[in-house]
């Protein structure tokens, strides 16, 4: 079975990997992920200075999935930028995440990471936890004026990475911006901004950060991932190449992904919550998905999801 995808001209052995912030912070973590059956390594999302991150506690599992405010802690693009000529021995594509605190990071950090020479470059537009800064992607100018000054500086292909919107509109919105900035792929989604986990027993909120609000991953919000992974494969007539993220706890929803649009997937609060053989695992369950159904790619099966 034929589980390897393309992704702007770039080709990807398996279709799962980590999303960006599960396990990708430290050189052993990156190493690891290399070793791994993952198909990709992408790297925390990084930011000019090297950064501790929130306080403690900060990610929060439960059974319908997770709560994290880790706050953007990372190594800082110049560790990073090189970091990456080590990561190409493991011969599977580099996916650099670039963040930034402000709107003027961004080149700096594109800049010097595109000349280390990832094959992928995905820009954050999404982080939920910097207290006092909102979310890029919910700002369609800002995002714009960004991606257009990002996208002189990346010769790699261009991803961004979106929060979730939540009505048509925005979704139109916002392709309407991104068919203007020559972006090569999206990331569909960031975790869900700003949910609150309670713990009744204790009376308290889960995590520190931001009196515990925190982005949402896992189960719960997979159809919020499906919704935004279809509208936009929609929006582009399926000619934009999707990574599905959000909910992926078994090759079952990775199957649900890839019908609703996607080319490849993303693994978050799994990944955290069983480390990196969650890859083997997935691949073998979605390559069963596939045989049982007469599929024998995903190309076979991508974006084919019916209406009623
Ligand atoms: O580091 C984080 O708190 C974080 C980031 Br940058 C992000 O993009 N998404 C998220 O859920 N957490």
């Amino acid at each position: 079975m034929d589980v390897s995808t393309t992704i702007a001209g770039v080709k990807f052995t398996g279709c799962f990997m980590n999303a960006s912030g599960a396990l990708c912070v430290t050189r052993e973590e990156l190493l690891a992920l290399g070793r791994s059956r993952a198909g990709a390594i992408v790297t925390k999302s990084m930011t000019v200075e090297p950064r501790q991150g929130n306080p403690s506690p900060r990610y929060y599992g439960f059974s319908g999935g997770s709560i994290n405010s880790m706050g953007l802690p990372n190594l800082g693009y110049r560790a990073y930028a090189e970091l990456i000529p080590e990561l190409k021995r493991f011969g599977k594509p580099i996916i650099a995440s670039v963040a930034g605190l402000v709107e003027d990071d961004f080149p700096v950090i594109a800049e010097a990471v595109n000349a280390a020479g990832p094959d992928l470059i995905e820009v954050n537009l999404s982080c939920p936890n910097i207290p006092g800064k909102p979310q890029i992607g919910y700002d369609a100018e800002a995002s714009e004026r960004l991606m257009k000054r990002v996208r002189k500086i990346i010769t790699v292909p261009m991803g961004v990475k979106l929060p979730p919107y939540f009505d048509p509109a925005h979704h139109a919105l916002m392709g309407n911006v991104i068919g203007r900035c020559g972006v090569d792929f999206l990331n569909l989604i960031n975790s869900v901004g700003n949910g609150l986990v309670v713990d009744p027993k204790t009376e308290t909120v889960v995590i520190k950060p931001k009196g515990g609000f925190g982005g949402l991953g896992g189960t719960i919000i997979k159809p919020v991932a499906l919704a935004n992974v279809r509208a936009f494969w929609k929006h582009f007539d399926g000619r934009m190449p999707i990574i599905g993220t959000g909910g992926v706890m078994s090759g079952l929803d990775a199957f649900e992904h890839v019908l609703c649009g996607a080319s490849a997937v993303q693994v978050g609060t799994l990944l955290v919550e069983e480390g990196v053989d969650v890859f083997g695992r997935l691949e073998a369950e979605f390559v069963a998905c596939l045989r049982e159904k007469g599929y024998h790619s995903i190309a076979d099966c991508r974006g084919r999801l019916k209406e009623l």
